[in-house]
């Protein structure tokens, strides 16, 4: 990891490339009012645009810049250059393994400001330099802990969300998130917004353990600063380069909330039991395939239907659910574990449904449903306790 520093025109030009335990070295600052954190990942073309605009929106002897790479293009040294005609100190943190994604970065960037109040940004232009002083003058008049850019609060728009779809999956994430933490969030109007700004006193860095892009949530959920208040913007297009945010980055986003909001072995029962419900339509095809279309007896059909879903199952459990913990085990030992006990339910099912039925006079559908949840329970403690049993420490991250 490289750190390389700049310091304003107004003092001894340096450009320093260092190892990032030297930090302390620089020169202490007294009185530093924000520290402006922003996460790059291949930005090269929107850091000069960036740098002359925030130069021209904040006092350079009150605020410095951090900014924490996991670029793989040459972003580092496009900021170390622009950085020597930018009046304020900017400082390039560059890490070579990208630990936790974008809100690993941030993370890293709080820890390494030394501002009164930090303010985290994209690097894409699409919140405006500009509002930076509203922030924390809004934050200061207040007495807030937390103040949050928002799209959503009156005088706030999105319209840099390119494209319906785009605009689709933020709002309903939106709505998902705002009910699944009802409590946190009554004074939230965007939780899903990237631009902040938090009073260094009342950060607790090492509360803070985020995947992927939704910091914000994860500094409100973790650290309950006192008094939020929000400030509307409005989201503009991105200035230059492509987006990074993915499919891949979707779903760490619903494991996320799924952490966040039931803790680790219920966040991942519920996962569980996702996958299990989805294996139904796999069953249910080609039952319908095998014993309608191709004539098979529904007994072996029914059989041969449940291997395709425990492979559907096995599939899903493997890639979005354990992905962290296979290496615990090798593929052939997961596989034919998952396989033993996705068959092992049925000698649970058959007689225990025969039971419910023939002796405790049971409908047969909700006893099929009971057994269903019986051996749900029972198959998640297993996969959870013995194929995947956690070695080490934290057993879910992505
Ligand atoms: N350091 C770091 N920054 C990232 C990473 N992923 C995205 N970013 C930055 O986070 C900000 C938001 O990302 P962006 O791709 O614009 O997401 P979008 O606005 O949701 O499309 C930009 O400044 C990116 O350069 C990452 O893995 N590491
Ligand atoms: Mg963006």
């Amino acid at each position: 990891m490289t750190t390389i520093t700049t310091e304003p025109e107004t003092q001894p030009a340096k450009v320093r490339a260092t190892m990032r335990g030297t930090i302390g070295e620089l020169p202490v600052r007294t009185a530093l009012r924000q520290t402006v954190v922003v996460p790059t990942f291949n930005e090269r073309d929107n850091i000069v645009t960036l740098l002359d605009r925030l130069a021209a929106a904040l006092p350079a002897d009150e605020t410095e810049i951090v900014f924490v790479d996991d670029s793989t293009d040459d972003t580092p040294e496009v900021i170390a250059e622009a950085a020597g005609n930018c009046p304020i100190a900017v400082t390039v943190h560059h890490r070579e393994n990208g630990a936790g994604g974008l809100g690993g970065a941030v993370v890293e960037g709080m820890r390494l400001a030394r501002g009164e109040w930090i303010v985290v940004m994209d690097a894409d232009l699409q919140h405006p330099p500009e509002i930076v002083p509203d922030l924390i003058g809004v934050g200061t008049r207040d007495g807030a802990d937390l103040v949050i850019g928002s799209r959503y609060a009156g005088g706030g728009n999105r319209d840099g969300l390119s494209g319906g779809y785009r605009r689709m999956v933020s709002g309903g994430s939106t709505l998902v998130t705002k009910v699944l933490f009802r409590n946190s969030l009554v004074r939230v109007s965007d939780p899903m917004s990237g631009l902040f700004a938090i009073r260094t006193s009342s950060l607790e860095v090492e509360e803070l353990r985020p995947l992927g892009y939704k910091i914000l949530l994860e500094l409100v959920v973790r650290n309950r600063p006192g008094r939020i208040v929000e400030v509307p913007y409005s989201f503009r297009p991105r200035h230059a380069g492509e987006s990074k945010s993915s499919m891949a980055e979707g779903v760490r986003f619903l494991k996320h909330l799924g952490l966040l909001r039931f803790g680790d072995q219920r966040s991942r029962m519920l996962l569980f039991g996702l996958i299990g419900v989805s294996g139904l339509l796999p069953n249910q095809a080609s039952l319908w395939a095998l014993n309608q279309l191709a004539g098979l007896h529904y007994l072996p059909a029914a059989v041969l239907a449940n291997l395709v879903a425990v492979g559907w199952n096995f599939a899903l459990t493997d890639t979005l659910l354990y992905r962290s913990r296979r290496s615990s085990r090798s593929f052939r030992g997961r596989i034919s574990r998952f396989f033993l006990l996705g068959n092992a339910d049925l000698l649970l099912r058959i007689p225990l449904l025969a039971l419910l039925v023939g002796s405790a006079h049971l409908g047969v559908l909700g006893a099929n449903l009971l057994t269903l949840v019986v051996s749900f329970v029972a198959r998640f403690l297993i996969s959870d306790k013995v194929i995947y049993r956690a070695r080490g420490l934290r057993p879910v991250t992505a």
